[in-house]
């Protein structure tokens, strides 16, 4: 079984060392951008998972390549592009504790200029599922036009509204995310973006919006600090939390979406799949990059049995 995601994948600099970023010295290189972390989480669960995608010609844009084909996303749908690769930084525990806040360094850049000629029919076609954000819809036109493309042709959609403040203004989202909600069979999206969606941010009352007016099937509420909530089949189901320390959130959306989608597709149940989906997330916390700690089913399991009773 096979998944694609469409969006950019970016080069991350972390901040080493927590506090503003006017005086942080170190930085760490990672490798992210959201449906890039979607492809490794989906990947972590047994689903094969191909990007579509532009990165730079540049040390950047192979950097992501290499990383990206070392976790096993099959690339070849990937395209170099004469722009440079996009970037961004994460500011650590400031201004908020527990928050990261990032900085980007990606207008222009060879992801945003993806294009529907890009959109390889005959993968997109195979798919079981396609899947993108808000950050691909808000990037460029014809990033826009990319997404729509591949959803025309896409036989089951999945999106994560992922609406960032600092890439576009509410009334771009909403318009752009009404138009591609149609019919999904997943919608991961959290109160805030809701209400800038469809005016609505009570997890119940938004879902009937969602399900009624838009026909999607399943929606996937997140709540942070309080888990995420399922609405699948008629029926609503609570994710777990788990307390951890807190070293970076940045991707931890990204590791749900992927493992959640990947255990259904897979014909698990939605208890089964917000629970490890919920563990796989929490562990994306506890370290600097997206990516790196997601964990193998096993490691999930270990994880899940450690909190067992407490
Ligand atoms: O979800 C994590 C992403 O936000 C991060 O990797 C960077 O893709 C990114 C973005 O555009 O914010």
């Amino acid at each position: 079984m096979r998944v694609v995601a469409l969006g950019e994948p970016l080069v991350q600099l972390n901040a080493v060392t927590p506090g503003p970023l006017r005086y942080v010295t170190h930085f760490e290189r990672h490798v992210a951008g959201s449906e890039l972390n979607f492809c490794v989480s989906i990947l972590m669960t047994g689903v094969d998972c191909s990007l579509l995608a532009r990165v730079g010609r540049d040390e950047f844009g192979r950097s992501i390549l290499e990383y990206a084909r070392a976790r096993g996303v099959e690339v070849s749908s990937v395209k170099e592009d004469d722009a440079p690769t996009g970037v961004y930084f994460i500011q650590r525990h400031f201004p908020v504790p527990d928050r990261s806040e990032v900085f980007y360094y990606r207008r222009g850049s060879a992801g945003s200029r993806l294009s529907p000629e890009d959109v390889n029919e005959a993968l997109i076609k195979g798919a079981r599922l396609v899947h993108s954000t808000g950050i691909t819809l808000a990037i460029s036109d014809s990033a826009r036009e990319a997404v729509e493309r591949a959803f025309q042709l896409a036989s089951n959609r999945s999106v994560d509204t992922n609406i960032r403040p600092k890439l576009w203004a509410p009334d771009k989202a909403r318009e752009a995310l009404r138009r591609v909600i149609g019919g999904l069979e997943f919608l991961f999206v959290d109160p805030v973006d809701s209400k800038i969606i469809i005016g609505e941010s009570e997890p119940d009352a938004a879902v009937r919006k969602f399900t009624e007016e838009f026909s999607v099937q399943t929606v996937v509420f997140k709540m942070g600090e309080r888990g995420a909530r399922v609405y699948m089949d008629g029926k609503q189901v609570h994710g777990p939390t788990f307390r951890v320390r807190v070293e970076d959130p940045i991707g931890a959306g990204d590791a749900l979406a992927g493992y959640f989608v990947g255990l259904v597709i897979q014909g698990k149940s939605v208890e089964e799949a917000i629970r490890y989906a919920s563990a796989a997330a929490t562990l994306v916390l506890t370290t600097r990059g997206d990516t790196e700690a997601l964990p193998t089913l096993a490691e999930a399991s270990k994880f899940l049995s450690s909190f067992e009773g407490t």
